[in-house]
């Protein structure tokens, strides 16, 4: 990239027009991770965003990694609402969200993928909060989205932008339209988990994919990605058996040939 426009930086006042009165935008022009922040005074209906993330966090202590300016770094903070069996469909909704809003289809539980490269990463963690005056879990749902960024700047190969994929958004406006999917989609996992988890396996690719899944313990397991059950796992038939699994991060595999 060449002599670029310098990157208009974000605005509090357009980023709460554009999520509306239910949310409340905190707005930082640097800060290491929204995550860190959002978790450390968790308040349900709490965005928390950062113009430049300099210590974004992925799952498993990876990085996050992006520039100033080029990418929506966002973590709002949720009542779900939902029993402990349940909570694992929270980080699908976020991931349903992104992909009602900008497209892209998801690899478990929840990277979005444009041309089988990630333009998404969402990590959700579970706190200790207080909603309408009693104790509560509350979900910190941090989500990053590569918006603007150029090839050169992406962190990885494996990565891309919404620009590089045609896909126009000022930053302002995506938050309001992930805010919004978010909402909604959460409402369902509430009200109509089934309804869902249907949603959801429409939106991933990984059904029906050959792929390897490395397992929380440092297990592997290899076979063909057949189902999401109605917990959120993704179920894995390898030979003649099938698994459930809850947690792990998925490849996947091109078959041979
Ligand atoms: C994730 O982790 O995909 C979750 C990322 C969540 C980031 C958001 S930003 C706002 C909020 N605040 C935070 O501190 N975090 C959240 P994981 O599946 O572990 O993927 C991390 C891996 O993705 C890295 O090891 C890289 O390979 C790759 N990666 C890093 N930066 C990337 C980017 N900008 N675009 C695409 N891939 C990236």
């Amino acid at each position: 990239m060449t002599d670029a426009a310098p990157r208009a930086p974000l605005d509090l006042g357009r980023l709460q027009e554009a999520v509306g009165p239910t949310w409340t935008v905190r707005l930082f022009p640097t800060a290491d991770s929204t995550n860190a922040l959002a978790a450390g005074e968790p308040e349900p209906d709490v965005v928390v965003v950062a113009d430049h993330q300099t210590a974004g966090r992925g799952r498993l202590g990876r990085e996050w990694v992006t520039p100033a300016g080029a990418a929506l770094t966002f973590s709002a903070v949720v009542d779900p609402g939902l029993a402990d069996e349940w909570w694992p469909l929270v980080p699908l909704a976020a991931g349903l969200a992104v992909t009602a809003a900008v497209g892209g289809r998801l690899k478990w539980p929840n990277d979005v993928l444009m041309d089988g490269r990630k333009v998404c990463g969402i990590l959700v963690e579970r706190v200790a909060g207080r909603s309408d005056g009693k104790d509560v879990p509350l979900a910190v749902v941090g989500i990053g989205l590569n918006v603007d960024q150029a090839r050169e700047e992406l962190p990885v190969p494996t990565a891309t932008s919404l620009a590089l994929e045609g896909v126009a958004w000022g930053r302002a406006e995506l938050l309001g339209a992930v805010l919004g999917e978010l909402r909604t989609r959460l409402r369902t996992a509430a009200a109509a988990p089934a309804a869902l988890v249907a949603d959801y396996r429409s939106h991933c690719g990984t059904l029906g994919q050959d792929v390897r899944v490395d397992l929380p313990g440092g297990q592997e397991l290899l076979g063909r990605a057949v189902d999401v059950d109605h917990h959120g796992r993704l179920v894995v038939q390898s030979g003649n058996e099938t698994r459930a699994v809850a947690a792990g991060d998925v490849v996947h595999v091109r078959p041979q040939g």
